[in-house]
């Protein structure tokens, strides 16, 4: 049988090889296109007292964080922590965050989602996936903070997530991992009949502000990688990517990438809310779990170049656009088409009880810009135009989807997953900046030993394809999104919350409570005191006996912007922080007796090496 595609084979070594050594690279290419020239750096320089025109929103990977620059000069403004624990703003620490990462200290955050209304950034909420530990996370612009994270059962690393319809229905989550429902012991000589990959779609209650699960779908035991949610005519559907379809359980290396071809799963969601409200489900620990084998008409299959790793909606929504990691070629195909598939039934058989369409069907053109290796994903400009990062050759190619034409391309340092433009994923993209989010940078920065951070070059896009810029940035970006500073509203201070019976707003009603052996502190932080119980002979100390399970409620009364205090005390391993008008909780046993100075950990006034007290711990005996 002859190949699909002949150089998929080969092309398997090169990336292989690609990942391990990159000792081939010239740096000729480098000083080609640093930053060398005023202009370029003019470009880039944001005067003092002015601001930059965008946000960009880097995943932080497995430091399980977000992280936030400035664009176009790429100042790192902020860590936002997600799922992982920080110190630096006691996320993680304090009881509601703690509650919130649900037992877990660190996570993996591939893919940050931006709210969407008519599918463009409407600027109010993040949303992210945790790879690591199978959660949802949802960050509030207003104070760029985590506010619920949702774990999802029945699902094993939503790697391909999040992606979010045109309005925010819903954001879907399927998975990299497949496993027996319920996540129950299972051999895996019963992977084909007892795995599965699910795929959970999760809702956002804007009043609650809280995560939580619509439905699960009961996906065949393939690996789903990144995905899209269709736009405008399209937007009743999504895509996605699979790879090991051939259900490889071991060597997965070698074995998942025997096929010639793998799938996109092509999904219309609202045919699948449909089933939910006619209770076409199975109940599986509690989740409603749609068998699509069963309930038929949802899902159908799209043959796809072997092992693809990104599938991006153009922001017309007529078309969807994969990239094979082991293929040479960007695959165009046709939203249009693929309906009038599904209308006519034009299938080429069934796998796992899902149709699949005839692929010359729906298929529109395949791209093959010549030498460009590694295709993974792909961004837009305001004309339509793609940019495909390449892994492999390490270079952006820009090219014209209508046509399959090459118009430009730029090497990047070194081997780019995603790149981002600035709302480039939206039905407006503005068609200025391209990040690359580089996965090596080897000789870009000061050495600082073996291992390098990764890098982020900007590109100026609005004529040839120019690298101006580029910046440092801990594992690991893999997904970034770039929205217009303006559409950010944040607030200055936490206003008042009557509503919250830990807040403390007057000194006068500071108190320490006990009850039992529980221990409730109602105190405030004002510069440059800590108010525990005003009344006190010493207002700045917390006593309680060994064993006690104490409470310390806190409340920052300086309403003005910027003046954060810490809260941490001395050899107890504990730290949190209240924002100006916020009130924090830090729960925990006193099981250690002594003498524990209490400090304000943030500097906020010239008196803030005096915002200090004790914490006393009366031995049992
Ligand atoms: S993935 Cu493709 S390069 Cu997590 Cu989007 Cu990293
Ligand atoms: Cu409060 Cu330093």
């Amino acid at each position: 049988m002859k190949k699909w595609i002949p150089i998929a084979s080969g092309l398997l070594a090169g990336f292989v090889a690609a990942t391990i050594s990159f000792a081939d690279f010239s740096p000729k290419a480098k000083t080609d296109t640093t930053a060398s020239t005023k202009s370029n750096a003019e470009k880039v320089y944001v005067p003092f007292g002015e601001k930059d025109d965008y946000y960009l929103f880097a995943s932080g990977g497995h430091s399980g964080q977000m992280f936030i620059y400035g664009v176009p000069s790429m100042r790192k403004i902020r860590t936002i922590p997600v799922f992982s624990q920080d110190s630096a703003t006691g996320y993680g620490f304090d009881e509601h965050s703690k509650k919130m990462m649900g037992g877990y200290t660190w996570g993996d955050l591939h893919h940050p989602a931006f709210s969407e209304t008519n599918g463009d950034y409407d600027g109010k909420y993040m949303f992210a996936t945790d790879v690591a530990n199978s959660r949802a996370a949802v960050v509030d612009l207003k104070t760029f903070t985590t506010k619920d994270i949702l774990k999802v059962p029945n699902t094993a690393g939503p790697h391909c997530a999040a992606f979010v319809t045109e309005n925010t229905e819903y954001m879907f989550l399927p998975t990299r991992f497949a496993v027996p429902l319920g996540q129950k012991y299972e051999s895996l000589d019963n992977y084909s009949q007892s795995f599965r990959g699910v795929m959970s779609a999760v809702t956002f209650n804007e009043k609650s502000e809280k995560l939580g699960i619509a439905y699960q779908v009961a996906l065949p035991p393939w690996s789903y990688d990144l995905s899209d949610a269709g736009k405008k005519g399209s937007a009743d559907w999504a895509v996605m990517t699979t790879y090991n379809t051939e259900e490889a359980t071991t060597n997965q290396e070698i074995n998942a990438s025997q096929a010639d071809r793998d799938y996109i799963v092509l999904f219309n969601w609202k045919e699948l809310e449909k089933m939910e409200k006619e209770g076409k489900y199975e109940d599986v620990g509690g989740q409603k779990m749609i068998f699509p084998e069963k309930q038929k008409g949802g899902i159908y299959l799209v043959p796809v170049a072997k092992s693809p790793h990104g599938v991006d909606v153009t922001p017309d929504g007529k078309y969807f656009i994969a990239s094979g990691k082991l293929a040479p070629s960007m695959t165009v195909f046709s939203f249009e088409k693929a309906f009038k598939a599904v209308a006519n039934k034009d299938f080429a058989g069934e796998r796992n009880g899902l149709p699949i369409l005839n692929y010359k069907s729906v298929m529109e053109r395949e791209v093959n810009p010549e030498n460009a290796l590694g295709p993974l994903h792909t961004q837009f400009d305001d004309k339509g135009m793609a940019y495909t990062t390449m892994f492999i050759s390490s270079e952006i190619v820009k090219w014209n989807p209508k046509t399959g034409e090459t118009l430009d391309r730029v090497p990047v340092q070194y081997s780019p997953g995603h790149s981002v433009s600035a709302e480039g994923d939206t039905v407006a993209p503005d068609g200025k900046w391209l990040i690359a989010l580089n996965k090596i940078a080897k000789d870009t920065y000061l050495s600082v030993g073996p291992s390098h951070p990764e890098s982020m070059q900007l590109i100026d896009i609005s004529g040839k394809m120019q690298v101006i810029q580029s910046a440092p940035v801990d594992p690991e970006p893999h997904y970034a999104q770039m929205i217009k500073a303006d559409k950010i509203k944040t607030i200055n201070v936490y206003p008042k919350d009557k509503n919250n019976k830990d807040a403390v707003y007057k000194k006068d009603d500071t108190k320490i409570v006990r009850k039992g052996n529980e221990v409730h502190v109602y105190g405030i932080a004002m510069r440059s005191k800590f108010i525990f119980d005003a009344k006190a002979k010493r207002p700045d100390v917390i006593e309680v006996n060994e064993g006690d399970h104490v409470f310390i409620h806190l409340t920052n009364i300086d309403f003005d912007e910027d003046i954060t205090h810490g809260f941490a005390i001395n050899s107890y391993d504990l730290n949190m922080e209240v924002q100006p008008g916020q009130t924090n909780t830090m729960e925990f046993i006193a099981n250690k007796a002594g003498t524990f100075p209490l400090y304000c950990t943030n500097f906020c006034s010239a008196l803030h090496q005096e915002m200090n007290g004790y914490f006393l711990v009366k031995p049992k005996n």
